[in-house]
């Protein structure tokens, strides 16, 4: 299931482990691993971006231009989402990610994120409830819940979305690619917030009196995943500059120090101190150099590939592969690294434990991966 299902029901954000001081080694270029699985593609898409599973095993698809689309189980059939509301897909914006409730069996409430038309926006966080079905399916209602401030124009937005145990949304935006928002507590750009369900900023956040009220970890640059693992803790992966892509453990009120360190360094050579220069803020559990551009992080809680349990499975666009990551207690570090051939745009889980990639640009496959036969 997705993201959040597997979950006992701790109390976390309290509980979440301190910080090590310890740095993460920074990795390099790795061999892969044979893949312990087969691959088997089930449907085709064009520029998809993120996916999800209903409780039935039907399957919600974005594309980035655009469109949502309901597939049956198998992915033989499907159906346009209506309701979704018009996005600017120029750039790295669009339609992007895509997550249900967890009471959706119940509420059949569906949250997304889009980029909003105009020349200055924001990524916005939205709700609908989806009705119908492969015949005919539709988000009704469909309200926008929290938007991304200040409106700026360009660059990556993120948009990533996880539930916590206690039923609190966690949303992840990008600094834009213009570095100091990052760092700007009075805006969210760069951040990760901490919202109700309804998109307010959830009591008890960590910066209120210092900041924007939802912010909850801040200092970052373009946060494309996000889960809770199986103890609770809240982990994300982020795309560095030229170099320098990161796992973190998400912790309260912390700081993530970009732009100020970065184990990598600009486009154009010029140097960004490395993390270790400023333990102040909070260090890398996993960083790549060269990049892998991890577009999207899964905790596999399934049964399916017992030896994945526990663990994190990111998908990488430049790396072509699917990294998987033990999180350990103190630290992360990468276990395995299978070579897919294509740019991985997103990882999740289906009901039945198998693990299904979307493959990215035009002509994206989902594909579905079981344990080798
Ligand atoms: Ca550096």
């Amino acid at each position: 299931m997705p993201r959040f299902s597997a979950f006992c029901g701790l109390l976390l954000m309290s509980a979440a482990v301190a910080a090590p001081a310890a740095q993460a080694p920074i990795t390099g270029a790795r061999a892969a691993t044979a893949p312990p699985f087969d691959v088997r593609a089930v449907a085709t898409f064009d520029n998809p971006w993120a996916l999800t599973f209903l409780p039935d095993g039907q399957i919600l698809v974005t594309e980035k231009a655009g469109r949502m689309l309901l597939l049956s189980a198998d992915g033989k059939r499907r159906v346009i989402v209506a309701g979704i509301p018009r996005v600017d897909s120029s750039g790295q914006g669009g339609l992007g990610e895509v997550v249900v409730h967890p009471g959706f069996a119940s509420n059949r409430l569906v949250y997304f994120s889009y980029s909003a038309p105009g020349s200055r926006n924001g990524i916005v966080l939205a709700r609908g409830k989806l009705t119908g079905g492969l015949d005919g399916a539709r988000l009704e209602g469909v309200t926008s819940l929290y938007e991304a401030h200040p409106l700026i124009s360009g660059g990556h937005y993120a948009g990533r979305i996880a539930f916590a145990p206690d039923g609190h949304l966690f949303f992840a935006m990008g600094e834009r690619q213009k570095f100091t928002p990052a760092q700007d507590l009075n805006g969210v750009l760069g951040k990760i917030v901490r919202l109700t369900a309804e998109g307010k900023p959830a009591p008890g956040n960590p910066l209120v009196g210092k900041g924007d009220p939802a912010v909850w970890s801040y200092g970052h640059r373009n946060p494309l995943g996000l889960a809770f693992d199986l103890n609770g803790r809240l982990w994300n992966a982020e795309m560095g500059p030229k170099g320098g892509d990161e796992v973190n453990l998400i912790l309260p009120g912390r700081n993530y120090g970009w732009p100020i360190v970065s184990n990598g360094d600009h486009y154009d050579g010029r140097n960004i101190p490395d993390h270790p220069a400023r333990p102040e803020f909070e260090a890398p559990k996993v960083s790549w150099n060269p990049s892998i551009s991890p577009s999207s992080l899964l905790v596999y809680s399934g049964g399916m590939f017992p030896r994945w349990h526990g663990k994190a499975l990111i998908s990488a666009l430049s790396g072509e592969a699917l990294i998987l990551v033990d999180l350990g207690k103190d630290g992360a570090r990468e276990e395995a690294r299978y070579a897919m051939g294509k740019r991985i745009r997103a990882v999740n889980q289906g009901p039945d434990g198998a693990v299904y990639l979307l493959e990215d640009k035009e002509g994206g496959r989902l594909l579905r991966l079981t344990p080798k036969g």
